[in-house]
């Protein structure tokens, strides 16, 4: 059994869970994980690793197949509701997974992989039904999960955490935000990514605590629930933030001021995924008297740095190691650098993945000799807090707390009939973080980016889609013919 799981055996009479508003139990929770895990592992004495994929919106239902696969000893795979077919086949073929279990919302929208790929697809309620079986002894060295995260390749990558990994990014968090099992979190992100699965879910989970799933973000509600005073922690992405801002900006000056006062209660507000802007936090702490706990992450190393909870925030900055990470700052050269000198952030610790899934040789890339991940992300050491100045890659773009790479969107877009080139970058925006956005040398003189938008949503989901776009005869190039994609954000 995992510790996580055998943790919440303590917790068992307490609300562990609250999805389309009925209250779950962490007794409950293990009962529907028991069964899910006897009805996976269907006679057998361990899943071995094998790889089970889910497609299951923010639910009850979506944690018992997580805590069910864990306890039968396999690999668990989340899958992302916004996805169209093709990016949920490549993740399928990439993980190898033999079957995926789905909510009846997506068994339809699945079923024609079954022919395509002979993937089994497997009604959530099939899943659900008692069961009882004898369960594996789960080596926390054992692989845990999959996440798909794009990095400088076109394709997303599968970055495989063990349970050890898992227990070390949850516990650094329980112990640095001093989580308790009185709290009570709200979810709103999706659960295929760290921030969602490790900081909300998992973090309440272990500490006996409550999470309520939001499927799908929407700012009323979200000021609703804050209003009913229920939350004592919240967490999200700076887009968010920036949606909250602007559904308070709308309401009469009554409201705005019951809603503050409720938001001004809670214990902890923290923001991650990307920067969060200097104004985006002024503007909540002249709202809410919250001040952002701001902290930076990656799917790989789970949460790397944070503000202090008790001591400073410093706005625009990421503070300091979480305990338990080791942290360096290296010039291209690969030495630290000092005080006030950018450089590269380098991670070791417990919390960094294994490996990237059947990739060995960009496993072995993504590390130092000496066992540094590589973040790729560009960082300083200001006044004695770490503050993070961008990315060593153009071909990664953040928006609305989502990775993307301008590659995979180019790859797509080539294989339009009307598209002879193009290049894609991410352009600055308030509320995104960066917006999508494509240069399109086109085959003939006209282009229809409607037709393009509507071909391009059938291959990818629509935060990749770009918001932007200008047409030109030929892409900006250097003396060796790479697109020069500064220049190119300097055309839109
Ligand atoms: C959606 N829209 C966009 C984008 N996304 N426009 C520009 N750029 C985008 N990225 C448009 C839609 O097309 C639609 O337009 C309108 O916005 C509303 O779309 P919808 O999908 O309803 O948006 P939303 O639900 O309001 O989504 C905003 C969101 C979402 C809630 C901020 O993007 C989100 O959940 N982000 C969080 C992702 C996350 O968890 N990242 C963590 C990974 P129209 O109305 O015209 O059709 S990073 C991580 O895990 C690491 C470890 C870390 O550090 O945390
Ligand atoms: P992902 O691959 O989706 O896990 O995204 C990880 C990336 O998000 C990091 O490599 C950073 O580039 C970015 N990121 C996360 N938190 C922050 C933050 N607080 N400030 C700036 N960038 C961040």
């Amino acid at each position: 059994m995992t510790q996580l799981i055998e943790r919440a055996k303590n917790f068992k009479g307490r609300t562990a869970l609250v999805s389309h508003g009925n209250s779950y139990s962490y007794r409950q929770l293990l009962q529907a994980s028991q069964n899910i895990a006897a009805n996976l592992l269907e006679g057998k004495s361990d899943l071995n690793e094998a790889r089970i994929a889910f497609l299951v919106p923010p639910s009850f239902e979506y944690t018992a197949i997580q805590w069910g696969i864990w306890a039968g000893g396999g690999i668990a795979v989340p899958l992302c509701d916004l996805h169209p077919l093709p990016s949920i086949q490549y993740v399928l073929e990439d993980a190898q997974a033999d079957i995926v279990i789905a909510h009846a919302d997506y068994v339809g929208f699945l079923k024609p992989l079954e022919a395509i790929i002979g993937i089994s697809v497997v009604g959530l309620e099939s899943i659900l039904e008692e069961s009882t079986s004898e369960l594996p002894e789960i080596d926390s060295a054992r692989r845990a999960m999959i996440l798909y995260t794009s990095g400088t390749t076109s394709k997303p990558k599968g970055v495989v955490t063990t349970h050890a990994n898992i227990e070390a990014q949850i516990t650094t968090l329980v112990n640095a935000w001093e989580w308790e099992k009185d709290d009570y979190i709200l979810n709103i992100l999706p659960l295929h990514h760290v921030h969602g699965i490790i900081n909300v879910m998992s973090c309440a989970l272990w500490s006996g605590a409550c999470c309520e799933f939001l499927p799908k973000f929407d700012a009323e509600k979200v000021w609703s629930i804050i209003e009913s005073g229920r939350l004592t922690l919240f967490m999200a992405v700076p887009t968010i933030y920036y949606k909250l801002i602007s559904y308070w900006g709308e309401v009469l000056p009554e409201q705005q001021k019951v809603l503050s006062e409720a938001a001004s209660k809670l214990r902890l507000m923290v923001s991650g995924s990307a920067a969060l802007p200097v104004p985006v936090l002024e503007k909540w702490k002249e709202i809410t008297s919250q001040t952002l706990l701001e902290r930076y992450g990656m799917t790989e190393i789970g949460m790397g740095l944070s503000n202090s909870y008790r001591g400073q925030r410093r706005p625009g900055h990421v503070g300091l190691p979480l305990p338990g990470v080791e942290m360096q700052l290296v010039d291209s050269d690969n030495y630290v650098v000092g005080e006030n000198e950018p450089g590269e952030f380098q991670i070791k610790g417990p919390s960094v993945f294994k490996e990237y899934w059947r990739k060995p040789e960009a496993t072995q890339k993504a590390f130092t000799e000496d066992g540094w991940f590589i973040t790729g992300d560009i960082g300083v050491l200001n006044n004695g807090l770490y503050k993070i100045l961008g990315r060593d890659s153009v071909d990664i773009i953040k928006s609305g707390g989502y990775k993307i790479s301008a590659l995979e969107i180019e790859d797509v877009l080539r294989k339009h009939e009307l598209v002879d080139d193009c290049a894609v970058v991410g352009l600055p925006d308030e509320e995104w973080g960066e917006v999508v956005s494509a240069c399109i040398v086109p085959k003939k003189e006209e282009l229809d980016f409607e037709l393009i938008t509507g071909w391009l949503k059938e291959q990818l989901p629509a935060y990749k889609i770009p918001r932007n776009y200008i047409v030109r005869k030929e892409l900006p190039r250097n003396v060796l013919g790479k697109v020069t994609k500064n220049e190119l954000k300097k055309m839109f």
